[in-house]
């Protein structure tokens, strides 16, 4: 009876973040969930009759949760008259199909551009004035300066989530919201309108100055550089306290977007409190310039202003197109920012990525972009499938340290060694790697004394102690098998050819040619013992 009681009051339960040690877990139905999501294209919601057969499509690509875009112009397009059935379409369709739902609010803008305005705030330029560049020429762009902009939005968007709490306060089908797309100005790094130019030349707001002194010594870098530059001036205009550079443009639109979009989180929040993000356009190389990117967007470098302007804002979301996946997820869990990956590369690549954003960083959500174009043969699938039944462990394991990613990033590199637990895991990835298919990746899991889980595809691991004690570690036994419903059944002991005498696990087990076999990921459970 207290059980079924619990399972009634979690499903009532607003989805919201906990922390769990290091890590910021999503709590949907009183229990942690990790979003193995998808999210679609730009207008796929913006017809429930071309949805219609995406849905057994998503559910075939074994999804837990889709990322689906609401748009200002469909959800307002009249002022002050609403229309939520397309919102109420997305909730029958995922519900049907056993799924979750992310809606991106795509309002005052998406992808550095205003193109989801509804077309009563696109014709107003009067009432609703645009960004200017420094010869004055209009934008397709909302100046972030202006109040009826973001009350207008933020009154949509609160619509929005009052409809939601109307409606989905049973069920809870939507666990999180995205607060626009991509934001930022571009091509040039701030904007000159005459309000932007007056704030400019302006002292920087009390607000942001206190959060800086209060924070002095926990700043990332980037923005403690440009404050040291002027030897941390508590006081002045923009350039005096940031100095007189590029970088201080970006400071400066990353405070006016983020308040802004920061007041509209506010309101939404106000009606319908579930955890709320925002995503990134990032800076593509070193020689990029904000404006070369979105400026003002909430790239890593900015995260500090964020949070100061947008504290209803609860974290910042990379979009990974970049190969570079490792440094990224990296320059984004810094300062206790949790990983959310709301877009990502939908490439082979994305089956070996999902084991790292998880893994490593106990990442809320993977999820490739343009879900619906992904074939039901893509490796992702695989990845899902395994992860799904990992999931037991790893929330359990989520900021702990007793979990580590692995991922090859190029097949020239050759391995690594992690400590996780009393051991350290020396890992050889495949160097025999011919691209993005047979690259090594998966997770090890300590998962109690001398005990562990290694799964995921294409690499070997030795364990050798990492605490006082017996010198060397050796391997007591190797099983392959899986988890069904939470309990693992045990299939092939593996003690023999298939880890080389008791001295390495190896992925796949299954031929004398280390790296020949199997393309599917799978689990080994693997007990250790010490000796001299
Ligand atoms: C993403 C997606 C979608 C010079 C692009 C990525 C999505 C948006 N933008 O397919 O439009 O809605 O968030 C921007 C990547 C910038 C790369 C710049 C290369």
């Amino acid at each position: 009876v207290a059980a079924f009681q619990a399972t009634l009051a979690g499903a009532a339960e607003i989805p919201h973040l906990v922390r769990q040690g290091t890590a910021t877990q999503l709590i949907v139905a009183g229990e942690p969930f990790v979003m193995l999501a998808g999210e679609l294209h730009n207008s796929s919601a913006s017809s429930m009759a071309y949805m219609e057969p995406m849905w057994e499509k998503l559910v075939a690509l074994k999804l837990n949760t889709v990322l689906a875009t609401v748009t200002w112009e469909l959800v307002e397009p009249a002022e002050g008259q609403f229309d939520f059935s397309l919102v109420d379409g997305l909730l029958q369709g995922a519900r049907e199909h056993d799924l979750k739902l992310v809606l991106l609010w795509f309002g005052s803008w998406k992808n550095g551009v205003s193109s989801y305005i509804p077309t009563w705030v696109k014709k107003d330029l009067e009432r609703f004035p645009r960004a200017q560049g420094k010869s004055g020429n209009n934008k397709l762009v909302l100046s972030p300066m202006h109040e009826a902009s973001w009350k207008a939005d933020a009154r949509a968007f609160a619509a929005l989530m009052r409809h939601l709490r109307r409606v989905d306060s049973d069920e809870r089908t939507v666990i999180m919201v995205q607060v626009e797309n991509e934001v930022g100005l571009m091509p040039e790094s701030r904007d000159h309108s005459a309000a932007a130019e007056a704030a400019f030349r302006s002292p920087v707001p009390r607000e942001l100055m206190e959060y800086l002194k209060e924070n002095k010594n926990a700043l990332l870098p980037e923005v403690d550089e440009l404050w040291a530059s002027t030897g941390y001036r508590e006081s002045g205009t923009w350039t005096q306290v940031f100095g007189d550079t590029v970088w201080t443009d970006e400071v400066f639109m990353a405070w006016h977007m983020a308040r802004y979009i920061g007041r509209i989180a506010e309101a939404g929040k106000a009606e319908y409190p579930l955890p709320m993000y925002a995503n990134a356009w990032l800076v593509q190389n070193d020689r990029e310039k904000p404006g070369d990117y979105p400026s003002g967007g909430p790239v890593s470098r900015v995260m500090d202003i964020w949070r100061a302007a947008a504290p209803a804002i609860d974290f910042l979301a990379p979009d990974i197109y970049l190969h570079d996946f490792k440094a990224v997820c990296a320059s984004y869990v810094r300062s206790g920012n949790p990983l959310m990956i709301p877009e990502a590369r939908q490439g082979p690549e994305a089956a070996r990525n999902v084991f790292w954003a998880i893994a490593e960083h106990d990442a809320m959500c993977f999820a490739p972009f343009g879900i619906e174009d992904i074939d039901e043969d893509h490796p992702l699938i695989d990845s899902y499938e395994l992860l799904y039944q990992l999931m037991p462990l790893i929330v359990r394991h989520q900021g702990t340290g007793r979990m580590a990613g692995v991922l090859q990033e190029r097949p020239e590199e050759e391995g690594t060694t992690i400590r996780v637990g009393d051991y350290n895991a020396n890992v050889r990835y495949n160097r025999q790697a011919k691209g993005q298919t047979d690259m090594s990746y998966g997770l090890i899991l300590n998962v109690g004394p001398d005990e562990y889980l290694v799964a995921g595809n294409w690499f070997q691991v030795n364990f050798s102690p990492a605490t006082p004690g017996p010198r060397h570690a050796g391997i007591l036994q190797v099983w392959e098998g899986v988890y069904e419903d939470g309990r693992w059944v045990p299939g092939r002991c593996l003690n023999g050819d298939e880890t080389a005498a008791h001295w390495v696990v190896k992925l796949p087990p299954n031929t004398h040619d280390l790296f020949a076999g199997s393309n599917r990921p799978r689990i080994l459970q693997v007990t250790l013992y010490r000796h001299d």
